[in-house]
């Protein structure tokens, strides 16, 4: 399929609630979206680089200019024919940029899927038309303000609850998430790193309360401190920030530093390396679910198709867009019994809303591929 060029574009899109995580508080998104057009087809990625690199390298205004000065410029050679999985091969000598190359292979493949008129999820190799979704609950002032909004969540639907956690901000909130909401609740939580060994004792007192799981407790490049850790706990170790191929994924299960896995797309640098991740898991016997990066309409219709696979057992962090945004640019994902439908027309299965779009947008350009 020939590519004439991208469309980027900046929307700006405030959140209905600031989300404190460990590493800062998100007041708004600010996201980097691609359009890929070509004389066949269009079609939309999502880059979901947060506005500074706090939860990984990468940052929107880098992911933008890694993007225009090197990551189109490499598919030149291949403009006229192109093809999702032909994106990574022309991308794979530039090191690194994960964020930033899952979004053009995204909108390569998203173009390519609506011209030949097949849905992400059946290319992917879906099994499901709907899939679970959990929520992740940030870090909030009070302990009343977390049962709060975690009570609005569950009155919502959401069939798991993810807390964030940090030092100083966990035993607490857990047990009076348990105390409340009682021992049925599918409960996990989320550290973002922000752990080290020397807390294990610590973290070993989460094992009281029954929970799914332990998210990334400590730093990305620490596969054998996880091993060691997981060692110590009850509660299953998952890893986020480690996890940033099918190749990590695979040293992770060897190492036992997880025995469950996030994939997010992004960060493993595009939906064909997902399903490799899955695949990976699912040939150990490691269950995996698909993470959030605050995504907009447009990731998160690919994200709930990705979810759709079958490895995929655990609810996800793939909520209504109305737990992130006012007005999404997308028509909204709603919950319906705790579940979102997974798109079934071409590609991605959504188109964006072209007025609510203008709204938010900040800065656009073109980049052709001559
Ligand atoms: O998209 O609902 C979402 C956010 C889920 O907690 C979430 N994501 O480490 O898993 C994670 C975080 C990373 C983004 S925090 C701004
Ligand atoms: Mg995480």
């Amino acid at each position: 399929m020939k590519v004439n060029g991208f469309e980027l574009r900046r929307v700006r899109m405030p959140l209905v609630a600031p989300f404190e995580t460990s590493f800062g508080t998100q007041t708004e998104r600010d996201v980097l979206l691609l359009r890929a057009a070509g004389p066949d087809a269009e079609g939309w990625g999502e880059c979901v680089a947060m506005g500074s690199p706090l939860y990984s390298p990468e940052w929107v205004d880098g992911a933008a200019a890694v993007i225009r000065e090197f990551l189109l410029p490499a598919l030149v050679p291949a403009a006229a024919a192109l093809t999702g999985p032909a994106v990574a091969e022309q991308l794979a000598k530039i090191k690194g940029h994960p964020m930033a190359k899952a979004a053009v292979e995204m909108a390569v493949l998203d173009a390519e899927l609506r011209a030949s008129g097949m849905a992400l999820s059946s290319y992917l190799g879906a099994v499901r038309t709907r899939v679970a979704a959990g929520v992740s609950v940030g870090i909030m002032s009070s302990i009343g303000e977390l049962l709060d909004a975690v009570a609005g969540y569950l009155d919502a639907g959401y069939v798991r609850i993810k807390l964030k956690i940090k030092p100083g901000w966990d035993l607490q909130p857990v047990r009076a998430v348990r105390e409340r909401f009682g021992d049925d609740l599918l409960l996990q939580v989320d550290a973002n790193t922000a752990y080290s060994l020397s807390d294990a004792r610590q973290l070993a007192r989460l094992d009281d309360f029954g929970l799914l799981l332990i998210e990334q407790p400590l730093p990305e490049d620490d596969l054998r401190g996880h091993a060691a850790l997981a060692a110590l706990l009850r509660t299953p170790v998952c890893l986020d920030e480690s996890v940033t191929s099918a190749r990590a994924a695979a040293d992770a299960i060897a190492l036992g530093a997880c025995r469950v896995v996030n994939v997010k797309p992004g960060r493993v640098g595009g939906y064909l390396e997902a399903r490799r991740v899955h695949d990976v898991c699912s040939a150990h016997g490691v269950p995996v679910w698909c993470g959030g990066m605050l995504e907009t309409g447009i990731g998160r219709a690919a994200n709930v198709a990705l979810a759709a696979l079958p490895g995929f057992t655990l609810p996800g962090d793939t909520s209504a867009s109305d737990r992130y945004f006012d007005r999404d640019i997308t028509a909204p994902f709603v919950l319906r019994d705790g579940h979102l439908d997974v798109p079934s027309g071409p590609g991605i299965g959504v188109e964006p809303d072209q007025a609510a779009l203008d709204s938010v947008t900040t800065h656009s350009e073109w980049i052709g591929l001559e």
